[in-house]
Order: structure tokens, then C-alpha cells, then sequence
């Protein structure tokens, strides 16, 4: 062993230099250089010492070459002069041995070192081939026929036979020589340092290419590659405790009886089974438990509708007879609305977590159809559970998504929901996502369902680990769960496990799937069930035996049906009880309002000007804005000194007096901070310090709520989603989105066609965010005109065609029932009431605000204080106030408009001197539809010709909404149409068409006999 410390000693030099030139600390941190004096650790033999050992026995047992490099070297080279090079290890087969020795000034020393380096580097790549590719050969589908990546290819650096070790200038001689692992780039050693070629191969193959499939090597931080690798490679780290594998077992036994059951039960009803996923309920539930170890407290969960009924009642626990009832047709319902099918509804429960003995609240939050929809509320919602806990880096509060496989590949919300993943007022701090990857989506195979190699690929944008695993392996899928549990604790990042499995039954248990997938289903037929297969492993390795098993289905078994004659005493059907999220304390033990009063929502003077004062300062110290900025904030000074208020000023004393009131104030979209038509400044920058800003709203009382004002991606779909569940939180918040332009919406259609506009029906869930919808023609062409308020008024619930009843409370009771208030306000200070009235009632209703663009910067345009104070309110109709008013009888033709145009009305009635003929009546909230003051305007002209006037053609805008209501109010009286005539694009293109039609209309408008002799 002397000699050979001798032998390492004297190559060093000529090593050390050839690895410092290539780069590689491993090798001589390990053995080569500065290091331990033993240059090849005991208890291990490298190829050298191999040659070595072979050579003092019998040195006619080695290659010529060797023999007579080991002579030199035991003999010893004078100092300064080369080492006699070793031969190569494969010399006596190649050809490389010749070349060596011929090569001019190549020493055979220097050759021996390169070879050494070689080999090593060698090895190297192929830990890290293995690392990055190896995913690529795991055996993740358990059908054994796909490969859950499309892209099937073999990578051609992994060992998968012999013949690939030429890639690497190897051989199979070469697999029992044992090599030095580069230490930070692997765990495979375990404690050991080194390892023959074979056994590293091996366990790459064990940790890479068997059931779990790991995509983790192209995160930038070293820390969290090295972190992954050492949960993964580490020797021994899969190992289950029977105790474990038990619980294991008992899950699986409550995930596949409980589909069982109801299979049995109502085997004709549809309830879209997990049947061949069914390790995904001990898979949720690993995550959940290791989760609350480390911490947990809250979970909050979406999913799709496969297994959700499953999720229920073995994750969330919700009671076996309340999910059985659901199947009964004959159970009443409760509440008022539309309901939903069961496996939408939502649930949200407080427990122990068994296996911490920790509290835990788990909800899952109801949804759509529209599959990943819920994705940005639950989110969202996530978020404000965080926020309003104070838990700043997600420790506390937590979310898990389910996916399906072709809806996450598929879906762009994935994609936009991802990328809110790491923004500072969207980041719920890692989220642990899990794919149900049963290979088909509905009846489409995966490969015409996307261009990805995996359904899991857009993951990768934001670098979070995707972790596949075989799903008839459960002990590899817990043991992956829990390493993403615990990924998603340590560095608060997303993390994706792909449970790759299959759907055992059509999409729903009505369908037929061999018309479409024959030999994928002749293959699942014959498959057998996971728990048969698991349940066989642990009886034949002795863990559990076949009677304690069958006592575990048992008794299982009798808690469904225990559940079930329970089940049979249920005789209404109570949708709140699957609320997602309740809101304790906000209504009475009923589930409603505590009272029904209409709120006034004026604020003293004082509040006003103090609101007013911040808006016009810089609180902080040595801040230097910008000069345009300054005049803005000189103007709003002179505001407050006038007692008026424009559009931004009124939103900044909304918003301010809230944040007194002990109510938090979120404003999200896009550019919002500033605004998109620079009106709001709501956060100053310094001009001179790079990224110091000041938000004043935050500078208003030392003990107010706090305000966040947060310019968003730009996703819509995303966006809004996020906001109505931070909304969904508390209904002590005023949660607003804002588009930046109106028509922008439409790429969240989902999310208001879904949730906000029939959330409530659905699910009795109230929510009172606010759409901020810029809108209004102001010929800047088809686009960026028209946040289509025709959708939003189609969808409104109020009945068109019914005369209501003006009771004392009509105003607020109409409210109540609507599905979401729908206003456009002419004014600041009505904009201002309207949000203010959206915190003051006893209850929450979605409000869409179409907002102005031109009248934001209008001189007309402007509120004084008077209409703002103790005891003003918001204003539904703003009736004729002027001339006209006073001489009803006299008046010719009442004009009822909405929003912007009647600036242009008026300034065009007086141009014609039209002011005692002709009165104008502003509709400021048009949903639901203010019956009782149109009537009276109405009433009030009674010679008066009725029209309705709006910039927006005849096809959009509100006039389809409000005729068959006026006709309502008023049967006599037809309401006359002006506006611009039906098109199919908004608005268009051509500055001049665009004065030419506003002119038109104009003029019909005054022309007091343009409907003479036309019949209605
Ligand atoms: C946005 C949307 N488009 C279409 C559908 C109709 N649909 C329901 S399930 C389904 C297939 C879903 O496949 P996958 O995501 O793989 O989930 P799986 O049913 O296989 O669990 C489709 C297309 C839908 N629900 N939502
Ligand atoms: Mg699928």
C-alpha cells in the first residue's frame, strides 16, 4: 500500500495539472490532490490499484505495459524528470496504447493521469446523463404500452445495454472498475466514495429509470438540484416502516371500496370514478400529512371532477351519508339557486390531522365544469388566507391543484396561473400540484391532445420540479408526494407530481370506451387493481396477512353502509353546508343577512379633506417625483381647496375612507398602479433612487387596513380568477380588478361566465369583487371601445317582464336577489357612493363598473363635496335636475342615457337651445333595473316622447336590456332607439365615421319629430 501512496504522490502533479485545466475540484478535492495522503481510500479498489495488486502478484498477470510502468514507478523517477506513463487500461485492445507511446512528449505518466481523468469525467457524464435523461426510460405507465412522454427515444448516453458504454470511451471490462464519485453532483455512494462502474450504473438505473421519472436538472439553483438528488439517489431513502406500508394499505382499501360502493349503489349514475387512480387519495393525503408536520395549518384545494367525490370523503372527511344523499333524485333543496351536480360543490372542514395530531381546516373550493378554471381562484384564495393571517411566506396556509392530463397540457389558465406563481402579490409560496395522468383525455389520445413530451411541461417555466411516477407503485408514489410536501416547505416553490396511471372505465361510467381506445382497454382490462397488487406484496412479504386485510375492506365497507341507511334520513338537501368558504360571523346562523337595510354612504367633510390632503403629497422624506406628478398633486390640492373632486381623487377618498373603516382594499390589472391614462399615481417612484416608491394610501391613519395596489401579469383570465378568490376569502375586503381596457374581459369570460356571474346560484357563495371596465366610444377604433355591456345585462337575473312590487326595501331587496350589480356611473361622486355601497351591504354581490376614459380628464366631469358627505348615497337614476324639471308637463321628449354620453347630450342640447323642451335622465345603475325611479321619471313627463340614447350601436350597449323593462314600467309609451345603428364591430376605425355617427345620433336625438308617424 506504501508503494502505492509513493505511486499516487508522484503522479500528482501531473493530474493535479491536467485537472485544474479541466476544470474538475471532484477528483483532487477527492483523491489527487492537497487532500488525505491516502490517494485511493481504503476499503476500495480503483483500476490502478487493481493493475497494481494483479502486478505484485504475478506481473506476468498484466499487459507489458503495465509491468514496465510499475517497475519505473516503484523504482522512482529522479525529480524533475517525467513519470513513465501508465498504459491505458484498455491498451492492449486498442490501438490508443501505440499512439500514446508515439505521441511526441507525451509521457506515458502523463498518459496514465489522462486516462485516469478520462475515465472519470467519463463516469461523470454518465451520472448526469442519467440525472437529466433518465426520465425518458422510467417505467412510469403501469399499462406497460405508452409511454407517458410522447417522445419515446432512447437517449443514446444512457447504459441501457453494453454496447452503449462506447459512448463514453468505455467498455464492459471497465464495469467492475470502481471510480471516484464527484462529490455536489451526487448521492448515489451513499457513505461510500466510490463505486464500481456496474454499481453506479445500477443505482442510477434504480433511482432514474424505474418508477419515478425525475425532471429537475434544469432549475438554475445548484442548492435545489442538490437538494432533489439527495432525497432521490441517497441509498435506502425509499424504505417504508410496516406501520407505514399498513396506512398505505388502509388508504388505498378506503379509495378503492369507497368507488366500489357506489359502482354498486348506483351503477347507471354518473360520478366520474377514480378507478385506476386510485393512489391518488393516500397521495393527497401524504402531502397534506407531511405537510402539516412541517407546519400546515390551512389547505386549500381545486381538482377536476375525477375522484373529487373520492377526495371528499377520504381527504376532507366530509360525512359518507351527506355525498351518498346526493344521489337520491328526490331530495328537496334547501337553499335558493340552481345548485350544482356533485361533483362540482365545494367543502370546507376543520379536523385533526391523524397522523400529526395537528389541527388542519381543509377546503376545496367548488367549480366549473370549465376544467382548470379554478386554478387562479383557488389561488387567490390561498392569498388572502395568507395575507389576512399575516403568514408573509406561506407557512401556515398552503394550496394543492389537481390536474388532468389534457387539461393541463391543454389549458392556457395552467400556463397563466403559473406565472403568477412567484410575483410578490400573487405568490402563494409553492404549490404542490398533482396530475391525474391516466393517458386520455374524455376519448383523445395524448398525442392529439398536445405537442409536449409530458402534460406537465409548462411547469417548466417557472423551474418547479416535476416529479412522474408509475401509480401502481404506491410506495413510490408516497415517497414522491412527501419529497413535494416537503420541496413546497422548504423553498416555497411549485412542484409537480405526475401520477402517471390509467381510467379503468369510460370518461364517466356511462361511456364506452373500447370504441375509441380498443387496445388500451383490452390492456385495462386485464390490469390488475393496485390495491390487489399492493395488498399481495405486503402479504407475501409478511407485513400484513390476508385476514387483516379482508377485516380492513370490511370494515370499510360497513361504514358505507351504515352511511348509506343514514343517508336515506336525509330529506332536504342543504347546499350551504358545501360551502367552501364561510364566512363566519358575516350572516346570521341561517346563512343570512343580519339585516336588510340600505346603507347611506357619505363620509364627513373632514375624513374627505384629510383623504384629499395625502393624495396630494409625498409622505415620504427626500422623495423626488416626477414633474408632471407634481402638477397632478397641485391640482388635486386646488381640488380639495374647491370642494371638488375628479374621477381619481373621488376613487383615492373610496378607497382611503375603507381603509379607516378597518376594511382592506386591493386594486390588481394591469398598469394599475400608475393607471392606464395616468390618472391615478397611486405609487410614486423616486426619480432618483432606482426602485424607491411611496404608496400616500398607506399614509393615512397609523391604524388603518392596509391597501395593495399591484400592477398584475398581463393575463386576464389569470388575473381575475386570482381576484375573485382573494375576494372569496372575507367579505371584509374591497377587491377590485380593474381591465385595462373593457373588452379585455373577454379573455376571462370563464371566469365571469363560471363564477362571477352564477357563483352564488351554484354554490350560495357570495363574493363582492369589482370589474373596474374602462369603456366608452371615443373613435380610438373597434378596439379598446367597448367593455360590451350587453353581456354583462344578458346575463342579469332580474325578470324583465315582471312588475315588481315597491316595497319599503325594493331597492336593497332587489339587490339581494340579483346575481351582480351592473353600474356606469356619470359621476365621481356617484363612482365613489357605489364602491362605498358595495362594503355597506349586509351582503356581497359581484359589481361590474363600466369606468370612463375621457371623463376622467372632462371639466364637467367633476363631484362636489356636497354630494359626497354624511347622508348623500348613491344615486341609481340621476333624474333632469335642470330647466326642464321645473315645467315636467311642458316637456317633449324625455331622454334616458347612461355614462358618458350624456355629456354629449347636454352640451347638444344646448347648443339647440333645446333645455325646457327636452330632459335628460341618467340610469346609473342598470342591473338590477331601477323600476321604481324610472316609473316616476316617467310619471313625472307625462306628454313627454321616451327615448333612449347611447353611443354604442343598436346591437350592444344596454338598449336590448332596458326596452322590454321600460316597456315594463310603461306600456303605453314605446322607448324610442337613438344611438348608432347595429354593427358587428364596436366602434370603428375612421376618426371621421366616428363624428359623422355621434353627430347622427345627436341630431335624432333633438329632433323632436323624428319618430312622427312611426309606429313602435
Ligand atoms: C374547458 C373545458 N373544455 C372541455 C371540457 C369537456 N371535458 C370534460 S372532461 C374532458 C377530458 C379531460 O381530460 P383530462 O384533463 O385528461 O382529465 P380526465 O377526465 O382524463 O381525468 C373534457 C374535454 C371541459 N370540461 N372543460
Ligand atoms: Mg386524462
Amino acid at each position: 500500500m506504501n508503494q502505492l501512496k509513493v505511486l499516487a504522490v508522484r503522479l500528482r502533479p501531473q493530474a493535479t495539472q491536467l485537472l485544474a485545466k479541466l476544470n474538475v475540484p471532484q477528483l483532487s478535492q477527492r483523491g489527487l490532490s492537497s487532500g488525505p495522503p491516502e490517494a485511493f481510500p481504503s476499503g476500495s479498489t480503483s483500476y490502478v490499484e487493481e493493475m497494481y495488486f494483479a502486478w505484485l502478484e504475478n506481473p506476468q498477470s498484466v499487459h507489458k505495459s503495465w509491468d514496465t510502468f510499475f517497475r519505473t514507478a516503484s523504482v522512482g523517477a529522479a525529480p524533475g524528470h517525467a513519470q513513465p506513463g501508465s498504459p491505458s487500461p484498455r491498451a492492449e485492445s486498442h490501438t490508443d496504447r501505440a499512439a500514446i507511446q508515439e505521441a511526441p512528449g507525451h509521457t506515458k505518466s502523463q498518459a496514465m493521469a489522462d486516462k485516469l481523468v478520462e475515465d472519470h469525467l467519463a463516469v461523470q457524464s454518465l451520472i448526469r446523463a442519467y440525472q437529466i435523461r433518465g426520465h425518458h426510460v422510467a417505467q412510469l405507465d403501469p399499462l406497460g404500452i405508452l409511454d407517458a412522454d410522447l417522445d419515446s427515444f432512447v437517449p443514446s448516453d444512457l447504459i441501457t445495454t453494453i454496447d452503449k458504454l462506447a459512448f463514453y470511451n468505455l467498455h464492459e471490462s471497465d464495469l467492475d472498475k470502481v471510480f471516484h464519485l464527484p462529490t455536489n453532483i451526487t448521492f448515489i455512494g451513499g457513505t461510500e466514495s466510490t463505486l464500481s462502474l456496474r454499481e453506479i450504473i445500477k443505482r442510477l438505473e434504480r433511482t432514474y429509470c424505474q418508477h419515478i421519472g425525475l425532471e429537475f436538472m434544469f432549475i438554475n439553483d445548484v442548492e435545489q438540484c442538490q437538494w432533489i438528488r439527495q432525497r432521490f439517489e441517497t441509498p435506502g431513502v425509499m424504505k417504508f416502516t410496516n406501520e407505514e406500508k399498513r396506512t398505505l394499505l388502509a388508504r388505498l382499501v378506503r379509495s378503492m371500496r369507497f368507488e366500489d360502493f357506489l359502482a354498486r349503489k348506483w351503477s347507471s349514475e354518473k360520478r366520474f370514478g377514480l378507478e385506476g387512480c386510485e393512489v391518488m387519495i393516500p397521495a393527497l393525503k401524504t402531502v397534506i400529512d407531511k405537510s402539516s408536520e412541517m407546519g400546515i395549518e390551512n389547505v386549500i384545494l381545486g381538482m377536476p371532477h375525477r375522484g373529487r367525490l373520492n377526495v371528499l370523503a377520504n381527504v376532507i372527511r366530509k360525512e359518507l351519508e351527506q355525498i351518498f344523499c346526493q344521489f337520491d333524485p328526490k331530495l328537496e333543496a334547501a337553499d335558493e339557486g340552481s345548485g350544482d351536480v356533485k361533483y362540482h360543490l365545494g367543502m370546507y372542514h376543520e379536523r385533526i390531522n391523524r397522523a400529526t395530531n395537528r389541527n388542519i381546516t381543509l377546503s376545496l373550493v367548488a367549480n366549473p365544469s370549465h376544467l382548470e378554471a379554478v386554478d387562479p381562484v383557488v389561488q387567490g384564495k390561498t392569498k388572502a388566507e395568507q395575507f389576512y393571517r399575516g403568514d408573509t411566506e406561506g407557512k401556515k396556509v398552503m394550496s394543492i391543484l389537481v390536474h388532468g392530463d389534457a387539461a393541463f397540457a391543454g389549458q392556457g389558465v395552467v400556463y397563466e396561473t403559473f406565472h403568477l406563481s412567484d410575483l410578490p402579490s400573487y405568490t402563494t409560496n409553492g404549490t404542490v400540484h398533482i396530475v391525474v395522468n391516466n393517458q386520455i383525455g374524455f376519448t383523445t389520445d395524448p398525442r392529439m391532445a398536445r405537442s409536449s413530451h409530458y402534460p406537465t411541461d409548462v411547469a417548466r417555466v417557472v423551474n418547479a420540479p416535476i416529479f412522474h411516477v408509475n401509480a401502481d407503485d404506491p410506495e413510490a408514489v408516497i415517497y414522491v408526494c412527501s419529497v413535494a410536501a416537503e420541496w413546497r416547505n422548504t423553498f416555497n416553490k411549485d412542484v409537480v407530481v405526475d401520477l402517471v396511471c390509467y381510467r379503468r372505465r369510460g370518461h364517466n361510467e356511462m361511456d364506452e370506451p373500447m370504441f375509441t381506445q380498443p387496445l388500451m382497454y383490452k390492456q385495462i382490462h386485464k390490469q390488475m387493481p393496485v390495491l390487489k397488487k399492493y395488498a399481495d406484496k405486503l402479504i407475501a412479504e409478511g407485513t400484513v396477512t390476508l385476514q387483516e386485510f379482508e377485516e380492513e375492506i370490511d370494515k370499510y365497507d360497513r361504514i358505507c353502509e351504515e352511511a348509506y341507511t343514514r343517508s336515506k334520513d336525509e330529506k332536504i338537501l342543504h347546499i350551504r353546508h358545501w360551502l367552501d368558504s364561510p364566512w363566519p360571523g358575516f350572516f346570521n346562523v341561517d346563512g343570512e343577512p343580519k339585516s336588510m337595510t340600505y346603507p347611506t354612504t357619505g363620509i364627513a367633510e373632514d375624513i374627505l379633506v384629510h383623504i384629499g390632503n395625502v393624495a396630494s403629497s409625498v409622505p415620504l422624506k427626500d422623495f423626488k417625483i416626477h414633474g408632471g406628478l407634481s402638477r397632478i398633486l397641485k391640482s388635486r390640492v386646488e381640488m380639495v381647496k374647491n370642494r371638488i373632486v375628479d374621477w381619481a381623487l373621488a376613487e383615492y377618498m373610496t378607497f382611503g375612507s375603507l381603509l379607516k373603516e378597518g376594511i382592506h382594499v386591493r386594486l390588481s390589472g394591469q398598469d394599475v398602479e400608475r393607471g392606464t391614462f395616468s390618472h391615478r399615481h397611486h405609487v410614486l417612484h423616486d426619480q432618483e433612487v432606482d426602485r424607491r416608491t411611496c404608496v400616500p394610501m398607506n399614509h393615512l391613519w397609523p391604524d388603518q387596513a392596509p391597501y395593495t395596489v399591484c400592477n398584475s401579469s398581463l393575463s386576464e383570465y389569470g388575473v381575475l380568477g386570482f381576484e375573485l378568490g382573494f375576494a372569496m376569502a372575507s367579505p371584509n375586503a374591497l377587491v377590485c380588478w380593474e381591465a385595462q381596457f373593457g373588452d379585455f374581459h373577454n379573455t376571462a369570460q370563464c371566469i365571469i361566465d363560471q363564477f362571477i356571474s352564477s357563483g352564488q346560484t351554484k354554490w350560495v357563495r357570495h363574493n363582492g369583487i369589482v370589474l373596474l371596465l374602462p369603456h366608452g366610444m371615443e373613435g380610438m377604433g373597434p378596439e379598446h371601445s367597448s367593455a360590451r355591456p350587453e353581456r354583462f345585462l344578458q346575463m342579469s337575473n332580474d325578470d324583465s317582464d315582471a312588475y315588481p312590487e315597491f316595497s319599503d326595501d325594493f331597492e336593497v331587496a332587489q339587490l339581494y336577489d340579483c346575481n351582480w350589480i351592473v353600474v356606469n356611473c356619470s359621476t365621481p361622486a356617484n363612482f365613489f357612493h357605489v364602491l362605498r355601497r358595495q362594503i355597506q351591504l349586509p351582503f356581497r354581490k359581484p359589481l361590474i363598473i363600466f369606468t370612463p376614459k375621457s371623463l376622467l380628464r372632462h371639466p364637467e366631469a367633476k363631484s362636489s363635496f356636497d354630494d359626497m358627505v354624511t347622508g348623500t348615497s348613491f344615486r341609481r337614476v340621476i333624474p333632469e335636475e335642470g330647466a326642464a324639471s321645473q315645467a315636467p308637463r311642458d316637456v317633449k321628449r324625455l331622454i334616458f342615457c347612461t355614462g358618458k354620453v350624456f355629456y354629449d347630450l347636454i352640451k347638444e342640447r344646448k347648443n339647440q337651445d333645446l333645455d325646457k323642451q327636452v330632459a335628460i335622465t341618467r340610469v346609473e345603475q342598470i342591473s338590477p333595473f331601477p323600476f321604481d325611479l324610472i316609473k316616476q321619471e316617467v310619471e313625472k313627463y307625462p306628454e313627454a316622447e321616451l327615448i333612449w340614447c347611447q353611443e354604442e350601436h343598436k346591437n350592444m350597449g344596454y338598449y336590448d336590456y332596458i326596452s322590454p323593462r321600460f316597456l315594463t314600467v310603461s306600456q303605453a309609451r314605446p322607448i324610442w332607439y337613438v344611438g348608432r345603428d347595429p354593427a358587428a364591430a364596436p366602434a370603428t376605425g375612421n376618426k371621421n365615421a366616428h363624428l359623422v355617427s355621434l353627430k347622427k345620433f345627436l341630431d335624432t336625438a333633438f329632433n323632436l319629430k323624428a319618430f312622427d308617424g312611426k309606429t313602435f
